[in-house]
């Protein structure tokens, strides 16, 4: 994976253009995502864990969203109990971004594994979901249109094995005032602490207005049970990144 430093937002820039997975933002991918989302290296790590227990034989497990693959990776590297198989899940990453999926697809060969494994460029909106066991949104959701994010979620529901789970994890806002500034100002601080300049945060958060659309915990577990989960919960919070698990 690429292991260049993320600076995009270091000079001053006169406007601050909407934020875009381009190429500049998947070559230091990895190094942004790392030193924005507090925990992110742990959530990897669970979805990793909740893949190996909830996967079925003969299913899909969907990555959407996935970038430059960690999550594709973290869920195919805890499926080798089906290395031997017939029936083995395969593995398919969707993302929309040409610059993601090109570098997705040879950080995956980089990798090999005997489980079958797809990396599509294509818009999750139009990806048909089928036959699933495992959905990770790790970080997507937040960028889907708000009036399209329940059709998505009944989708990914409605063609989810019994007994398959869902991960989505979010940033979030919350209803009270205080709370929304309490954490988001430790979120800010978390930047500072991983070498982001107070200039770097402003830019950033700029960028990101109106593209990164963020909703309550409360919202989100509401639509995840009206989409058809039979359980939902969330597994994970810091300051205002948070982790959930539906179970069909
Ligand atoms: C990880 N899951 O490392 N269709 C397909 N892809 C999309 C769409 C869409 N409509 N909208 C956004 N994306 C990853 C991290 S990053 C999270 C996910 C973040 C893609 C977009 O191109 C980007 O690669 C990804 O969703 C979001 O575990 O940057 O905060």
């Amino acid at each position: 994976m690429s292991d260049s430093k993320d600076r995009i937002y270091q000079d001053a820039k006169g406007a601050v253009g909407a934020f875009e997975f381009d190429e500049r933002v998947a070559h230091v991918f990895t190094d942004m995502i790392n030193r924005s989302v507090p925990g992110y290296a742990m959530m990897l790590e669970m979805i990793g864990v909740i893949s190996r227990r909830y996967a079925q034989a003969g299913t899909h497990c969907y990555d959407l969203g996935c970038s430059l693959g960690a999550s594709t990776l973290a869920i195919r590297s805890n499926l080798e109990h089906f290395n031997a198989s017939e029936d083995k899940p395969k593995v398919i990453g969707v993302d929309n971004s040409a610059a993601m999926v090109e570098r997705c697809r040879v950080n995956m060969e980089r990798m090999p594994s005997a489980i079958p494994t797809e990396i599509l460029c294509q818009d999750i909106q139009s990806t048909p979901i089928e036959n699933a066991s495992i959905a990770v949104m790790n970080f997507t959701l937040q960028f889907i249109p708000l009036a399209q994010r329940e059709d998505l979620l009944h989708r990914i529901a409605v063609n989810m094995k019994s007994g398959g789970a869902m991960v989505l994890s979010e940033k979030i806002e919350f209803a009270y005032a205080d709370k929304q500034h309490t954490l988001f100002d430790l979120h800010h601080d978390f930047k500072r602490a991983r070498g982001y300049s107070d200039l770097e945060i402003a830019q950033k958060r700029s960028a990101l207005e109106n593209v990164l659309v963020p909703e309550t915990i409360e919202a989100h577990i509401e639509r995840l049970q009206r989409a058809g989960f039979s359980q939902a919960y969330l597994w994970f919070q810091c300051f205002n990144f948070v982790s959930f698990l539906a179970i069909k």
